[in-house]
C-alpha cells in the first residue's frame, strides 16, 4: 500500500517567524493580524513568535532568508501588499519579491511561505486581508505550520 504524508495543523512547541512590510501598512497589519490569530488559535505560542518589520515588499525574502537560516524557527512567513498605481513600478517590486521568496524557500532548510498579496487596487488587498476574501495572513499561517510538520515527515522517510 502506498505510504501518504500529510502535513497536520498542530503548531504546538513551533517557533515562527513572521516578516511583514511597512509599505501599505494599512493592508499588511491585517495580514499580520491574521497570522498571529492563526498561529496561535494552532497552538503556536506568542512568547514563540518573532515579528519583523521590513520597508516594503522587496526587501520580504533577504530578511526571511537570515531568519531561515538561523536555524532557530521552523518557519518563516512573509507579508505583503503589492498593488497596483499608475507606473509599472509595482510589477518589479511584485516579481522580484516572488522571485526572491521561492528562491529562499526553496534553499532553506524549513518552509518560507508566500504571503503577499498582488492586487489591482487597495479594495481588492483589503477583501483579502480580513474581508469578504478571508485573511491570507491566516492561510499563511496555516501554510506554514502544515509545511513544518510535513517538511518533519519527509525528513524521517530518510
Ligand atoms: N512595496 C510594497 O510592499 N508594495 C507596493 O505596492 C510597493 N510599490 O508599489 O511601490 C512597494 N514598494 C517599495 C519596495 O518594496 C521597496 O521597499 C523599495 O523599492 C526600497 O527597496
Amino acid at each position: 500500500m502506498a505510504q501518504v504524508l500529510k502535513g497536520h495543523l498542530h503548531g504546538e512547541d513551533m517557533r515562527i517567524g513572521i516578516v511583514v512590510a511597512r509599505f501599505n501598512e494599512h493592508i499588511t497589519s491585517k495580514l499580520l493580524e491574521g497570522a498571529l490569530e492563526g498561529l496561535k488559535s494552532h497552538g503556536v505560542a506568542s512568547s514563540d513568535i518573532v515579528v519583523v518589520w521590513v520597508p516594503g515588499s522587496f526587501e520580504l525574502a533577504s530578511i526571511a532568508e537570515r531568519l531561515a537560516q538561523q536555524g532557530d524557527f521552523d518557519a518563516v512567513i512573509c507579508l505583503g501588499a503589492v498593488v497596483k498605481h499608475e507606473t509599472d513600478h509595482y510589477y518589479y517590486v511584485a516579481t522580484e519579491a516572488a522571485r526572491g521568496i521561492a528562491s529562499v524557500a526553496r534553499e532553506s532548510e524549513v518552509p518560507v511561505i508566500f504571503g503577499v498579496l498582488t492586487c489591482e487596487n487597495d479594495q481588492q488587498a483589503l477583501e483579502r486581508a480580513g474581508g469578504k476574501e478571508g485573511n491570507k495572513g491566516t492561510d499563511a499561517a496555516l501554510a506554514a505550520i502544515e509545511m513544518a510538520n510535513l517538511l518533519k515527515l519527509v525528513d524521517e522517510l530518510r
